[in-house]
């Protein structure tokens, strides 16, 4: 209702965090590229996979020159937000700066209903910008083909615009080598500037090898398939991506661009971690909830050509803040807007990482699980401190507060009502994804 949003206004009014004025508009006017990674975990950037040899194999040497260097904005501190939405969820995020449900996928159940003022519309009106998704999968899936439209994505190129056959394809969809591949011809024909996404799935479960692909990255070896396969999928991946950036560079789009790299959500499971645990290091047998929790960090890298001041920032957030970080490094403001993230270059910006079902992190402290942790120390406060226990009630009020005031919005489908932003409402009827020119 009305008075629900005047509540939801007066969170986001408390809530916004001003930009850092050295980086707001850094990226105007340029195109974004946004490349979904997959199912794919912080711990693959930098590592190292020994092969029945001893001798080492690095996973991803593209993804990790990108995230060390000069002209790109990582983080190490990145975490996903997902619950049972997976990819979709995270696509949520990501272009809404709201959170998915708490039960089933916000794509599936309001994705057709309600009214958004995502990423794509928020550019198309403030910049002039166009839009499109690329994902080599049917468009259903997720309910994206009519998600998009009321997001206000003006293509949606899904695989019915590609070559796609047995031995380029596996059960979510195209290779993301001839993927990438093929999208060139769609991505050049392209308004400038445009916010087109790349949503990759080789990096998906079941990991396993596709046919007619050169082998050469060795499985890892441990009692468990899914985690075996994960290291080599997560390379090919890299490759692709090093193709595609090759591409960007040949045909003079890569200076005009910024590329926001992000993992959608962990691609090794909580019950197969134990399993994992010897592979980062770590023993099996004293694995705890509290090492979970810290596996469920994200790449999030902000790569901007001719940067010179990139590095590795190490704030704590979420893919809730994405997007209010991307429109000031655009040079929009996103006060006006109805987004519960926060910039993570402003100095406002606080440290809480909330998870879809109410657990969190922070720098200092884990609760995960019903349990909270001690970061310093990854053992569990079983008698806090009296300032401890007043630092845990308001962590714990952020948190909900956070996450009550998305549900309030979306199952409430109070951006019907909002007025403030100045966005005119779209019409997602005024969209055909299928029969868009090449
Ligand atoms: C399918 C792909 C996978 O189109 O995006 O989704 P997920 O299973 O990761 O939610
Ligand atoms: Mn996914």
């Amino acid at each position: 209702s009305p008075t629900d949003l005047k509540e939801v206004e007066s969170y986001i009014k408390d809530h916004y965090a001003e930009p850092d004025d050295s980086i707001y508009g850094i990226a105007k006017g340029k195109n974004v590229v946004y490349i979904h990674l997959e199912s794919f975990q912080q711990f693959l950037i930098d590592y190292q996979l020994p092969d029945e040899n001893g001798v080492n194999h690095t996973v991803t040497p593209f993804l990790n020159s990108l995230y060390h260097g000069e002209s790109t904005y990582s983080f190490d501190n990145f975490f996903h937000q997902v619950k049972a939405g997976k990819t979709s969820d995270a696509e949520t995020l990501m272009e809404n700066s709201l959170f998915g449900l708490n039960q089933g996928a916000l794509f599936t159940q309001m994705g057709d209903k309600n009214t958004f003022e995502a990423a794509p519309n928020i550019l198309k009106q403030k910049a002039d910008y166009t839009s499109a998704v690329f994902h080599g999968h049917s468009a259903s899936f997720w309910n994206r083909d009519k998600t998009y439209k009321h997001l206000g994505f003006d293509y949606f190129f899904d695989s019915s615009y590609y070559d796609v056959n047995d031995d380029n394809s596996f059960q979510y969809g195209m290779h993301d080598k001839p993927f990438l591949n093929q999208s060139v011809q769609y991505l050049e024909h392209l308004q400038q500037p445009f916010y087109a996404k790349f949503i990759t799935v080789s990096n998906h479960y079941p990991y396993s090898r596709f046919k007619n692909e050169e082998d050469g990255f060795p499985m890892a070896n441990t009692k468990d398939e899914t985690i075996n396969g994960y290291f080599a999928t997560a390379n090919y991946l890299d490759t692709a991506l090093k193709e595609f950036f090759d591409y960007m560079k040949a045909s003079g789009l890569y200076d005009n661009s910024i590329f926001v790299l992000y993992g959608d959500h962990y691609g090794i499971s909580n019950t197969r971690n134990k399993e994992l645990a010897p592979l980062l290091g770590k023993d099996s047998d004293s694995w705890t909830d509290y090492d979970n929790a810290q596996l469920q960090r994200v790449p999030f890298m902000i790569h901007v050509p001719g940067a010179t001041n990139g590095g590795i920032n190490h704030t704590y957030g979420g893919q809730v803040d994405a997007l209010p970080t991307l429109l000031h490094l655009l040079g929009i403001n996103s006060k006006k807007y109805l987004q519960l993230g926060q910039d993570l270059f402003s100095p406002e910006h606080k440290q809480v990482v909330a998870f879809r079902d109410g657990d969190f992190v922070t720098p200092q402290y884990t609760f995960y699980g019903g349990k909270m942790y001690d970061n310093q120390t990854a053992q569990v406060i079983d008698e806090p401190t009296p300032e401890q226990e007043q630092v845990f009630t308001e962590l714990n009020q952020a948190v909900d507060q956070q996450l009550i005031t998305s549900d309030k919005i979306n199952n409430g489908d109070l951006l019907r009502f909002y007025q403030n932003s100045g966005l005119d409402s779209i019409d997602p009827n005024s969209y055909d994804y299928r029969n868009q020119k090449a």
